[in-house]
């Protein structure tokens, strides 16, 4: 089973209002809070990156602290900020306990904030 995330909302090419909720999903991988302490990151469990206006990174890279990306490493699926009205590309991309990411595990959706 190949491994995926997406967006549930917002869908790609939405027409949104500001703040703007997001809600992420995987299949077929696990989506778990970073441990206190990382000594190998575990197999097939990772956390959620969001992107503002940015595109997914290689693979292996790890997803930088801070603008543009933000982390989920409690675990968390979903996600609610400011937008400035116009077009924004939101990239969700799933990093493992060190952050790095992962193959297929990225996607892009295109929004108009109004
Ligand atoms: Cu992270």
């Amino acid at each position: 089973m190949t491994p995926s995330v997406g967006f549930v909302s917002p869908t790609d090419g939405a027409n949104v209002s500001s703040p703007v909720s997001m809600e992420f999903i995987v299949s077929n991988y696990n989506v778990s809070p970073v441990p206190q302490e990382v000594e190998t990151p575990r197999q097939g469990m990772g956390h959620h990156h969001v992107g503002i206006d940015t595109e997914c990174l290689p693979v292996g890279e790890v997803v930088p602290q801070g603008d543009p990306w933000v982390h989920f490493g409690d675990g968390s699926t979903t996600f609610e900020t400011m937008l400035e009205p116009g077009e924004h590309t939101l990239t969700l991309q799933l990093g493992d306990d060190e952050h790095r990411t992962q193959e297929g595990l990225c996607t892009t959706v295109t929004i108009t904030v109004e």
